[in-house]
């Protein structure tokens, strides 16, 4: 038996969804022209879809479970559980209009034509402001249509901004922020639940550890205990004595958010020869 899992064929899902797989020690070679494949060293298969298709195949258990954006998920409101968010894809559906209008706020929109491929959720933010509007559904290249006369006003993705700004519009409100999650069949069963959790595993371990640092650091043993309060560590750091008497090795584990100003407090307390290492997969 083998849990099936959807991702993206090709897009901008794709090489991450591969990636995080690899990471987790599963072996799953691109999609190329393939619809699907089996994982060499775990029992998953994977489908390669057109995203907008993920979230039924899951809903219908034709897939068990799959990776999309919440763009897509929430625009297509199938019943299937959110399982975890992935942290890649990370875009917003956002509100964008010609640079050279002046906006207030959302009446702007009050009797305009607005063109987008997310009709559903384009249609939940005007009635939740009580707004009238025209919604024009086309399926791409969304931004050119106020410059083609097709609309006011457009509803589409933006992550760096540059597309609106290339095509002469402002964002002006942001619908929903998004990224890659993971999702699953309502009802798996007992069998399929089991491997998901192998999954989630180690998924989880390559993303704790993605956010942590391991840090070495030779401190004078004075300091140590100053030492100590900052870098907590896993359970506590180790500390290993250097030839040199008087002093120690110390070793732990540091959260990246909090790396510049621990670093900074760490050189004041005494530490010397700093050392920081990234983690590549971290089991609490
Ligand atoms: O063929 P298929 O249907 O599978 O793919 P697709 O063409 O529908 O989707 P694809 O590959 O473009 O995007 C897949 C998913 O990536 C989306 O559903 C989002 O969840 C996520 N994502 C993240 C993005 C972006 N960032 C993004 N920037 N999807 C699209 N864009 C578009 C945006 O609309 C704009 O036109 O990229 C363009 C560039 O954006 P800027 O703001 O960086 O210029
Ligand atoms: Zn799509």
């Amino acid at each position: 038996m083998k849990l099936k899992l959807a991702i993206q064929k090709s897009g901008r899902l794709s090489e991450d969804s591969i990636k995080l797989l690899n990471d987790c020690g599963i072996a799953v070679k691109n999609g190329g022209n393939l619809l699907k494949t089996s994982a060499e060293n775990f029992p998953l298969e994977v489908f390669f879809l057109r995203d907008d298709d993920i979230p039924q195949y899951v809903q219908d258990g034709v897939a068990d479970i799959g990776i999309v954006g919440e763009n897509v998920l929430y625009e297509k409101c199938k019943d299937v559980a959110i399982v975890r968010p992935l942290g890649f894809g990370k875009c917003r559906l956002s509100v964008a209009i010609p640079r050279n209008e002046s906006y207030n706020d959302v009446k702007f929109l009050q009797g305009k034509k607005l063109a987008t491929s997310y009709p559903f959720l384009t249609a939940q933010f005007l009635r939740k402001h009580r707004i009238e509007a025209e919604i024009h559904e086309i399926s791409g290249s969304v931004e050119i249509a106020p410059g083609i006369g097709l609309a006011d006003a457009v509803c589409d993705l933006v992550s760096s901004g540059s597309t609106l700004f290339m095509n002469g519009l402002k964002e002006v409100e942001v619908i929903l922020e998004s990224q890659a999650v993971l999702i699953s069949q309502e009802r798996l069963d007992e069998d399929k639940v089991a491997l998901l959790n192998r999954l989630l595993f180690r998924i989880n371990a390559v993303k704790t550890a993605k956010k942590n640092k391991y840090v070495l650091l030779n401190a004078p043993n004075d300091a140590l205990e100053t030492i100590f309060s900052l870098l907590p560590g896993m359970k506590s750091p180790t500390v290993l004595p250097l030839a040199e008497t008087g002093w120690s090795s110390v070793h732990s584990v540091l959260p990246e958010e909090e790396f510049w100003e621990k670093i900074e407090a760490l050189k004041h307390a005494g530490a010397q020869g700093i050392l920081v290492v990234p983690i590549e997969k971290m089991i609490l």
